[in-house]
């Protein structure tokens, strides 16, 4: 409508930048244990990480090795998210694999 608009001169706050998102990123990190089959781990991580086959691989075993390693990084909604389904994809195939997030 015409006029409804108040042109006070203090009304109107521009916004300059547009509103900050938290920026905040997390790893989530899969930890080694001795019963999850190494095929298992690749597959978690080309399922719910979108690794290569290669990637994947690379992945697993460095966390064999290591003892943890991170899959990938994500805002924290996401990561604690695919936290979940790495649990949920692991207790349902009877596996005992653990995964975790760390602030990155
Ligand atoms: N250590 C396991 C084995 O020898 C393989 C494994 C890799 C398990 C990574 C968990 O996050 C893991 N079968």
């Amino acid at each position: 409508m015409p006029g409804e608009q108040r042109q006070t001169g203090d009304a109107v706050k521009e916004r300059v930048q547009p509103e900050k998102k938290d920026p905040t990123l997390y790893k989530v990190v899969l930890l080694n244990d001795d019963y999850t089959t190494m095929e298992f781990v690749v597959h978690v991580l080309e399922s719910v990480f979108q690794k290569s086959p290669a990637e994947a691989y690379r992945v697993m075993m460095a966390v064999h090795v290591n003892g943890k390693g991170v899959a990938g990084v994500y805002p924290w909604e996401v990561a604690e998210t695919k936290v979940d389904v790495v649990i949920s994809m692991a207790r349902e195939a009877g596996f005992p694999l653990k995964a975790v997030t760390e602030e990155a």
